[in-house]
């Protein structure tokens, strides 16, 4: 077992569940603290130490991080892509402060290593729509995104300066069914299997052609612990990697649940989400990934659907 001393925060979103969970195995259960602005998830109950946190209070953080003697931070709190654009200022203030906090105490108190997870949100209607590259334009439209780049920048400035361990992964849109999705422009292709088996129909707010790069959760779990796990010399890129699995459409992932649902119907209804999706990368270009910490995907879309619906159904 490591000796590390964990703190996550936004345990209890999509991804904090099951990183969590995934950390605790590796690290053991004391040694990963989760913490989140929510009640604690039904999931992570009796699985280890919870703390309510609120990234925003500087303060209660550096406390925390020293009463514990938190040696790794996961900071996975933000505001996502669709209700960014509800409240522009919110979700800048939020995702930019909490980064900021968590650096700053990073610094102060010689953490070993951080992760902060960015986005293919940084992309904009500029940059190559498919295998969109590590290294291209990077004009972001959607306030997710723009908070996401300059969080990248902001993490690649506190390793050049400061020398701070962080780590980061754009991550494409994640699809799982242990937690919730928190407001972002890739949920529909969550919805989509519940929709399928409650009712065998859903109604899609993206346009039936729009191409998302997407992930499979065990898949982004696995690349996020190889790559915090991956020897410090083999982390080139201190902004953010690349991270590509698949890349499909509505019209398609529909058609892939239609084999294991007898009569499921999909119809269209775009709203505000089809701009966002439209100013985003069609497919991604991950070599870089691939070639410094040896990333490779196990799921596709034919496999991530079987898992899903089996899941699911349980
Ligand atoms: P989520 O919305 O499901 O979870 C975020 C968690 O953070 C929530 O539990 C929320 O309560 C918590 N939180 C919000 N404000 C907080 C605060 N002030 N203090 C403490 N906790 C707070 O998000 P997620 O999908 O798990 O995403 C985690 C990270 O990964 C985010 O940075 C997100 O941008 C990034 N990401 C996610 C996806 C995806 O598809 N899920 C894709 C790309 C990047
Ligand atoms: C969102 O849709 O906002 C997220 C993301 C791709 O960052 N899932």
């Amino acid at each position: 077992m490591k000796k590390d001393k964990i703190l996550v925060i936004g345990a209890c979103g999509q991804i904090g569940v099951e990183l969590t969970l995934a950390l605790r195995k590796m690290y053991g259960d004391n040694n990963v603290v989760a913490s989140d602005l929510r009640e604690e998830h039904e999931l992570l109950k009796g699985s280890g130490p919870y703390v309510s946190l609120d990234v925003m209070n500087k303060e209660m953080l550096h406390v925390l991080v020293i009463r514990h003697n938190i040696t790794q931070i996961y900071l996975l709190a933000a505001i996502l892509s669709a209700t960014g654009e509800k409240n522009p200022l919110l979700a800048w203030h939020i995702n930019m402060q909490s980064l900021l906090n968590v650096l700053d105490i990073a610094k102060e108190e010689g953490i070993d290593k951080v992760y902060w997870p960015s986005s293919i949100a940084v992309f904009g209607p500029n940059s190559p729509k498919t295998e969109t590259p590590q290294h291209t334009i990077i004009e972001p439209t959607t306030i997710y995104g723009i908070s996401k780049f300059a969080g990248e920048r902001w993490c690649e400035y506190y390793n050049h300066r400061y020398g701070i361990d962080v780590r980061s992964l754009r991550y494409p849109g994640l699809i799982s069914y242990k937690s919730a999705p928190g407001g972002g422009t890739t949920d529909y292709a969550i919805e989509i299997f519940h929709d399928a088996l409650e009712s065998k129909s859903y109604n899609c707010f993206l346009k039936e052609d729009t191409y998302l790069p997407m992930m499979y959760m065990p898949d982004a779990i696995r690349a996020t612990i190889e790559l915090m796990e991956a020897p410090k010399e083999n982390i080139k890129i201190r902004s953010s990697y690349n991270l590509g699995a698949m890349s499909f459409s509505p019209k398609e992932i529909a058609a892939e649940i239609g084999k294991h649902v007898p009569g499921f119907r999909i119809s269209y209804e775009p709203d505000y989400r089809q701009q966002i999706a439209d100013g985003w990368p069609g497919s991604i270009d991950d070599e870089a990934a691939r070639k410094d910490w040896g990333w490779k995907h196990e799921f596709d879309l034919e496999k991530m659907t079987v898992d899903m619906l089996k899941n699911l159904k349980k």
